[in-house]
């Protein structure tokens, strides 16, 4: 059979998945054997990070390769406006057939739909674990089944019935393990029979830190709700032993729903492999941000902080990624479309805001990579989980953090103001940011280094609020 020259690209996407629930990041908790192939015959990153950790922003930057400032999608309010450019839009207009299949997340109706794809299928919103309701090409229907299993379904069939002769990408975008974490049937019973180790940071009691830590309303014995846990706390426990209780409800339901998502990309890795599609195929998994496992007492994401910053991203293609390879050098999500445009062998343009990974992909990490990065959490004091707004950079040794205190150019926050604060953390001697070294004498001129630094990477991606 001839080879197409240019690469397939399956992008594989779930929602709220942390690195370190993957066997292949070292999780002390769950086993990922088929998120861990593509890892094991591709490439790990261990510092890939999102640019502004929650949903709706992630997948704004990663369609357009734009910073939150740039595309319009600031927080969860904002609307994406489907009329710019996007990575799909562009491999469309270059030869390639692209679909969307699952979680969009960014509006429908008005100019919100999806763009650029020859077919999308997707869920209103957040989508429904079982049943869910989707919008086929615009169209509302009803799938029957669990959501992880239809979107794998669909993502096949589609893939099955393309123009063999043409080129495809396809965005597999996944609703699991989103709150509020419904496994199915065949992983329901998963960890009956086991506890859970819990972080070590597990009970954090937020001292050392910002008053933004101790606000936030997001700790596991706190703020989870009967709906989350699905069950009634049992009576007569102790508050740590309540605390490990919801732990334990939550925990093994988030990992029960990652199990389905594991098996579910073994299927299109099997599909794959039966349709020689192998080698030509760059298969990419990741999640739109990370997320608190117990980490600091929290569930959810948003704050800079690590286990939330840092997306799992695994990424396979024989005929140019050595098998088995494992990277620390920097990577954001909006790299990835500027990679893809890479691959395909299509002009990357000007206004993209990121740069791509093949280099690095490739063993040649140039000499000027990023060592910095800029982050940007513009959902202030949001009514649910009370995080300040904050931005941030983040460098291989340190993370400085500044809590602004205000909505500053954000329309979907709250008004209220409080004092702004630093954080400073050296990850050489706490790698668990547990103890902020901003005010320490010590740390005087590195703080003045970093601080240049981040206005300097302020002034680069345009961020002029
Ligand atoms: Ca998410």
């Amino acid at each position: 059979m001839a080879k197409q020259q240019k690469p397939n690209i399956v992008y594989i996407m779930t929602d709220d998945h942390a690195a370190h629930a993957m066997s292949c990041y070292d999780s002390k908790i769950n086993e990922t054997p088929n998120l861990d192939r593509i890892a094991n015959e591709g490439m790990r990153f261990d510092n890939c990070f999102c640019t502004n950790s929650i949903c709706a922003p992630s997948r704004a930057a990663i369609l357009t390769g734009l910073y939150n400032h740039k595309n319009g999608v600031k927080t969860l309010g904002d609307t994406f406006d489907s009329r710019q450019p996007t990575v799909q839009k562009i491999m469309q207009e270059n030869g390639y057939q692209t679909a969307l299949i699952g979680k969009w997340h960014l509006g429908h109706g008005g100019n919100s739909d999806p763009t650029g794809f020859d077919y999308w299928n997707t869920f209103p919103g957040q989508g429904a674990y079982h049943d869910p309701e989707m919008f086929e090409m615009g169209e509302k229907k009803v799938f029957e089944g669990y959501a992880t299993d239809i979107v794998t379904d669909l993502s096949i069939d589609w893939m099955e019935n393309r123009d063999k002769d043409k080129p495809f990408m396809l965005m597999c975008h996944h609703k699991a393990p989103h709150r509020p974490w419904v496994p199915d049937e065949k992983h329901a019973h998963m960890y009956e029979d086991v506890d859970i180790p819990e972080p070590p940071t597990f009970n954090d009691d937020y001292s050392n830190r910002s008053e933004a830590a101790k606000e936030a309303k997001m700790r596991i014995d706190r703020d989870l709700t009967e709906n989350d846990v699905k069950a009634k706390p049992p009576e007569g426990l102790s508050a740590q032993e309540l605390k490990s209780w919801y732990y334990q409800r939550y925990i093994k339901d988030y990992l029960r729903c990652v199990a389905s998502v594991d098996d579910n990309v073994g299927r299109i890795l099997d599909y794959l492999d039966e349709n020689d599609l192998t080698d030509d195929t760059i298969i990419v998994y990741t999640s739109d941000q990370g997320f608190f496992l117990g980490d600091h007492g929290w569930y959810d994401k948003r704050f800079m902080y690590e286990e939330s910053l840092r997306m799992p991203f695994v990424i396979r293609y024989p005929r140019a990624i050595k098998p088995g390879s494992v990277t620390k050098d920097f990577a954001l999500n909006v790299d990835f479309p500027e990679t893809f445009l890479d691959y395909a062998g299509i002009d990357i343009p000007d206004f993209m805001q990121g740069r791509s990974l093949r280099p690095v992909l490739e063993g040649n990490t140039p000499a000027d990579w990023q060592t910095s990065l800029y982050y940007r959490y513009w959902e202030h004091l949001s009514l649910e989980h009370r995080v300040g707004a904050h931005y941030g950079i983040r460098t291989h040794q340190y993370k400085l953090i500044y809590y602004y205190g205000e909505a500053l150019g954000s329309s979907d926050a709250s008004d209220e103001k409080r004092e702004p604060e630093w954080e400073l953390f050296d990850f050489e001697n706490d790698p668990h940011e547990m103890k902020n070294v901003y005010h320490d004498p010590a740390y005087a001129e590195t703080v003045k280094e970093l601080k240049d630094e981040l206005y300097r990477l302020k002034d680069k991606v345009e961020d002029y609020e």
